[in-house]
């Protein structure tokens, strides 16, 4: 029996204020409105972005459905959408692309105005929430919401998919991959023959690094406090991996003893921190290295700096969702997938069923897991 225009009563896991673990409860999640997609998630991946929800880093609002890095089936849609129909499998974008607003227009745009990063608001367009617990609304995050069965959002925050696409592995094209990839490719479009280094060597930072090496850099530095990272690191193309554990120097200046004196050409901070921000940013070449920020900073966190490290002339860069227009490139990247132009086993170490969110979270912050699959 359809379910289209009725309420779905499912399984989400609402984080129901700061730093309270996951809790699996029964939502009810309404019919999609104008220009909206209900879709049923079929496979969540676990990223760091979502934890810092969790532990109150990030600015949003709760109760929430946290979840950014999925894919689903659409079983719905509302009045007007056009470019989804129920049955086709797709990626939810937390990353908007309206195709109206300024950056989506300017060619090296991609923060779309529609994007709810900064706002941090958690509900639709029209001010609304489609979830509700007991009555009250839930809200969402990043426009999408994908730790539910279902979920709705807005048709500029999806992204039709080959149907062929195994959803335990194309998942992570929804933000880890395409997010770390995008950084090396578009952001700093690393060039061939150049040096490298990536701090932090997580999901998202070993897809920088994976992306580096796409480009054809032909030097790859790793950095990362967790040793343990180090041999799937140099699988994925790392020619050398460094603890700054290990030195009583700050890394930024054994990164430059290990370059001659030149600093890398390019530098990526993977994990989020101001200090390895700048430590990334004194690594690269003082007048022409290229330093991009991917990890997500705590929201009330400012920084201060000497101006001279820009002054001489290098370029720092931040990136979201790797400099990528979602809704245009994330369908190739899942094209490139299924041609194996690359391969996202490596990343995947962990596949939870979706009740055990709390168990996920707990081999993340341990540092056991690169990327856990939740499959619902
Ligand atoms: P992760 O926790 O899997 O990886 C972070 C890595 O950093 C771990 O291996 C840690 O051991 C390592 N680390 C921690 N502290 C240090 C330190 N002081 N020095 C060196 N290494 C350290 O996270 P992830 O790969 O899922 O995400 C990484 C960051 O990227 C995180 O801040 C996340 O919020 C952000 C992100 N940004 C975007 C974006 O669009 N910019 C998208 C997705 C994730
Ligand atoms: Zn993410
Ligand atoms: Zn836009």
């Amino acid at each position: 029996m359809s379910t289209a225009g009725k309420v779905i009563r499912c399984k989400a896991a609402i984080v129901f204020e700061a730093k309270k673990p996951f809790s699996i409860v029964e939502i009810e999640v309404a019919p999609p409105k104008a220009h909206e997609v209900r879709i049923k998630i079929l496979a969540t991946g676990i990223c760091r972005t979502d934890d810092h929800v969790q532990a109150g880093a990030l600015k949003v609002n709760y109760p929430v459905v946290a979840g950014h890095e999925a894919v689903g089936v659409v079983e719905s849609v509302g009045e007007g959408v056009t470019s989804v129909k129920p049955g086709d499998k797709v990626i939810p974008l937390c990353l908007p692309q309206c195709g109206t607003c300024r950056p989506c227009r300017n060619p090296e745009g991609n923060m779309c105005e529609k994007n709810d990063f900064l706002a941090a608001k958690g509900v639709m367009y029209d001010g609304t929430s489609r979830f509700s617990y007991k009555g009250k609304p839930v809200h969402n995050f990043v426009n999408t919401s994908t730790f539910t069965e279902y979920t709705v959002v807005h048709e500029d925050s999806v992204a039709k998919i080959d149907p062929a696409a195994p959803p335990e592995k194309v998942f992570l094209i929804g933000c880890g991959f395409s997010t770390g990839h995008g950084a090396a490719t578009k952001t700093a479009k690393v060039t061939p023959g150049s040096s490298c280094a990536v701090f932090g060597l997580g999901g998202v930072g070993l897809s920088v690094l994976m992306g580096c090496k796409v480009a054809g850099a032909s030097r790859i530095i790793g950095i990362d406090i967790n040793k343990d990272k180090f041999p799937l690191a140099k699988q994925l193309g790392a020619t050398e991996c460094v603890s700054p554990l290990d030195f009583k120097k700050p890394i930024n200046e054994v990164l430059l003893e290990m370059t001659d004196g030149e600093g890398v050409d390019y530098s990526f901070e993977v994990i989020g921190r101001i200090d390895t921000m700048i430590a990334a940013l004194a690594s690269c070449n003082l007048n022409y290295g290229v330093s991009v920020v991917v990890g997500a900073p705590p929201s009330a966190a400012e920084m201060t700096l000497s101006p001279t490290l820009i002054f001489t002339g290098r370029t720092w860069k931040g990136s979201v969702f790797g400099g990528l227009k979602s809704k245009d490139d994330i369908p190739k990247l899942v094209l490139d997938l299924m041609a194996k132009k690359f391969n996202l086993d490596p990343l995947i170490t962990h596949v939870l069923p979706f009740d055990k969110i709390n168990e996920g979270f707990d081999l993340l912050r341990k540092g056991e897991s690169i990327r856990t699959v939740l499959k619902m």
